[in-house]
């Protein structure tokens, strides 16, 4: 599934985790300080222990090994090494990184060291921080300090972690250190800093390497997805993506001011000018050294927005739906949006690509059995793992996923609200536990990805009601079905047919109809081998009689209805009048007599009826003359074909005119002598029975009254509850109601008291 050097990490933060605060000549960074001063920090905690990773890295890399975790990204404390930011070098701080390195390296573990996840050097802060442009120097040499002390080891550098977090955050809203909100102008300025100092690392961190050494960057931002897979909707997700916000409250929130320069060598065309009045002087040189050559692209994913275009196709956001799923934190989960986001990243940078971070905050708890279970985690990571691979199938070069992130921590301004971990900590004791997610996680690193689970989703539509001369109005009645109108004949349940294509109603697939989907997403469908959805389900309602009609088969129809599939059908009988019969088959002993009766109208002579009541079952094969008559009810399951030919209509006037009949296709298709039209009781003692399998779908009933367990090995089966209520592994059903089990769907329990047809496409 995924390449065999495929790097599955996990991912930290220096500040973060490590605690040790003071310790062994560590200077105080600006995040000490915005903990310590001022009210910053949910209900007043710091991060002066946080995880105690100082003392506690040989725990939390032996959870690791146990995990297989093959990279660890994490992050150094510039004060910890530089406790002044510049100048004199703390050993001890060098020593402990030392042995993070050994460790990780001992038990098999590639570290990936990031520089700068936000914990700025006070006394380097008390000169200006990032605002002073002797920062870029600051940086430069902090960047040979780490290079010539790791880089004999370490081969895997990045210079900065969310660039748009440290300066937006802290600058233009304030709740991460210093807190400091300047004028736009100077937020402009300190941001060329920034990246400035990026380049001058990349530059250093190159020149004291002892070893041959790959260096990325790691932006972050809110990703987007396409509403439809349309160009138009693909395109404004691209426009939006890589465009400037308008909005100055929030304008550092954004891809290309961060990435553009790093990787394309210049500020986007469209940030220069809508911020004109803000930039600072932009010098070539500047580029220059901004864009140093680099080895990969990191990127921080979370989440993202839907998107569509409108008609002079710009980006208008879709509205989330009520109850869309969030995280602990309330963040949205969308996994579409690692789909797309990396694919468009890919697109424009041209990199290879490692996520950076990826995970979830949930309000985890150690249950009454001791252990900590997080199966929102789990699947909220599947999700963004397969659409990650998923990007990586259409094109998109993705090294490695960094979870982020390894223990529960101290997560900045929310303090220790919100956790992130696949190991669960308790703060009061530094415990670790692993969480469920840890386990899940080092089964997708042991198969490579081959125990993710595709979704198993239900597939739910929107049906598609015709209005029939014959039709009625009992499908609101039976069913609760919103008719169009009192003439409602056909309501087309599970449909791909041009003529009433239904659309999916609710998940992951929300409004695609089904040919659609059939076309994108054929694994849902088994990669059943037909150009077409085979399969057609309807609900009849036929208050007057219909007219008495044959199919043609697949070899007829395709000669002469333009390559349409033949008709060859089933009904279930749902409701009937006492006495009810159906025309099936005819009298008819040779063609020549067939001709004659018709063309003679002899219609009392040819036609056959059979009696039915309800719950009664029958076939009818291409050929056969059939007719459903008034004030029955049928559920039918057909191939996806809209051919019929009529042979007679009882005479009836339409708008003061006959309907067409077909008789000469119908005197080619009649098959002489009819076949018994076998109707068949499904009254059953078993809970199970087949009522017909053919070349083109087997069906069933299931009967539930105790709890009836079946297997979906099919390439999809559809499930329609003619009567009752109850539940299919736990989703509630009712009556009227028809879904799609997709393929792989597996083991499924009925419960309840319910009727349930249930039909499978045939061997093709
Ligand atoms: O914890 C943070 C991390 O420091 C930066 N990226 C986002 C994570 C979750 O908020």
């Amino acid at each position: 599934m995924f390449s065999k050097d495929f790097v599955w990490g996990c991912a930290s933060s220096a500040f973060q985790i490590e605690g040790a605060w003071n310790e062994d000549g560590k200077g105080e960074g600006i995040w000490d300080r915005f903990c310590h001063e001022g009210n910053h920090i949910l209900n007043g905690f710091n991060a002066d222990t946080a995880c105690d990773f100082y003392h506690r890295y040989k725990e939390d890399i032996a959870i690791m090994k146990q995990m297989g975790v093959k990279a660890y990204r994490f992050s150094l404390s510039w004060p910890r090494i530089l406790p002044e930011g510049v100048g004199k070098v703390n050993e001890k701080g060098i020593a402990f990184y030392n042995a993070v390195i050994d460790e990780l390296l001992k038990n098999g573990i590639e570290p990936y060291i990031t520089m700068y996840h936000w914990d700025f050097p006070q006394a380097l802060q008390d000169r200006g921080g990032w605002l002073n442009e002797e920062s870029i120097e600051w940086f430069a040499e902090y960047a040979k300090v780490v290079s010539e002390s790791f880089s004999d080891r370490v081969k895997y550098f990045i210079t900065l972690n969310e660039p748009q977090c440290f300066t937006g955050i802290a600058h233009l809203h304030t709740d991460h250190a210093p807190g400091i909100k300047l004028p736009t102008k100077d937020l402009f300025q300190l941001i060329h800093n920034v990246l400035r100092a990026h380049g001058a690392a990349v530059i250093n961190l190159r020149k004291y390497a002892k070893g041959d050494i790959k260096v990325g960057y790691a932006p972050t931002c809110g990703m987007v997805y396409p509403k439809t897979e349309t160009p138009e909707d693909i395109e404004a997700c691209r426009k939006y993506l890589f465009s400037c916000p308008d909005n100055m409250d929030n304008w550092t929130w954004n891809v290309p001011w961060f990435s553009d320069p790093v990787f394309l060598g210049r500020y986007p065309e469209d940030g220069l000018q809508k911020y004109a009045e803000y930039l600072p002087v932009i010098t070539e040189e500047d580029m220059k050294l901004i864009s140093q050559p680099l080895d990969f692209m990191g990127e921080n994913i979370y989440n993202g927005i839907m998107l569509e275009a409108d008609e002079s196709g710009n980006p208008v956001y879709v509205n989330r739906y009520a109850g869309f799923p969030e995280t602990g934190n309330g963040w949205p989960v969308t996994p579409e949006c690692f789909r797309w986001g990396l694919k468009l990243l890919y697109e424009r940078y041209q990199h290879p690509i490692y996520v950076t971070e990826n995970g979830i905050c949930c309000k985890d708890v150690l249950s009454s059995d001791g252990r900590v279970h997080d199966p929102q985690r789990i699947d909220f990571l599947n999700r963004y793992i397969l659409a990650m691979k998923q990007a990586m199938d259409e094109g998109a070069d993705i090294r490695g996923y960094f979870e982020w992130t390894l223990t529960d921590n101290f997560e900045w301004n929310f303090g220790f609200r919100d956790r992130f971990g696949l190991v669960y900590v308790d703060f009061r004791t530094q415990r670790r536990y692993r969480k469920d997610s840890s386990y899940w996680y080092e089964n997708v690193i042991k198969t490579n990805g081959a125990s993710l689970m595709q979704p198993k989703e239900i597939l739910f539509f929107d049906p598609v009601f015709k209005q029939m001369i014959w039709g009625g109005n009992k499908m609101k009645d039976v069913f609760g079905y919103n008719i169009p109108g009192e003439k409602t004949g056909e309501c087309w349940a599970v449909s791909a047919h041009p003529n009433g294509d239904c659309t999916v109603n609710g998940g992951l697939y929300n409004g695609k109809t089904l040919s659609t989907l059939w076309k994108e997403n054929p694994e849902l469908f088994g990669n059943y081998p037909t150009d077409r959805f085979p399969l057609l389900l309807k609900v009849i309602d036929a208050k007057e009689n219909l007219s008495i009609q044959v199919h043609p088969d697949d070899t007829y129809a395709n000669e002469h209805e333009n390559g349409s599939l033949g008709k060859t059908e089933c009904w279930y009988i749902l409701e009937c009048a006492e006495n009810s019969t159906l025309v099936v088959g005819h009298n008819a002993k040779t063609k020549e007599e067939l001709c004659s009766m018709i063309d003679n109208k002899q219609w009392d002579e040819l036609i056959a009826e059979v009696p039915v009541k309800k719950g009664d079952f029958i076939q009818i094969d291409p050929g056969t003359v059939h007719a459903i008559k008034g004030d029955i009810m049928i559920l039918e399951t057909q191939q996806n074909s809209d051919i019929t030919y009529r042979v007679y209509d009882y005479d009836r006037l339409t708008d003061g005119k006959p309907r067409e009949l077909h008789l000469d296709k119908s005197k080619d298709v009649i098959e002489v002598p009819a076949k018994a039209g076998a109707v068949m009781s499904t009254e059953s003692e078993e809970a199970v029975k087949e009522l017909v399998s053919c070349k083109y779908y087997t069906v069933w009933k299931y009967q539930v009254n105790e709890a009836v367990t079946q297997t979906q090995s099919y390439p999809f089966m559809i499930l329609s509850v003619t009567e009752g209520y109850g539940t299919i592994n736990g989703l509630a059903i009712k009556k009227g109601d028809h879904f799609l089990l997709p393929a792989g769907y597996g083991e499924f329990v009925l419960e309840g008291e319910m009727t349930v047809i249930a039909s499978a496409p045939g061997e093709c």
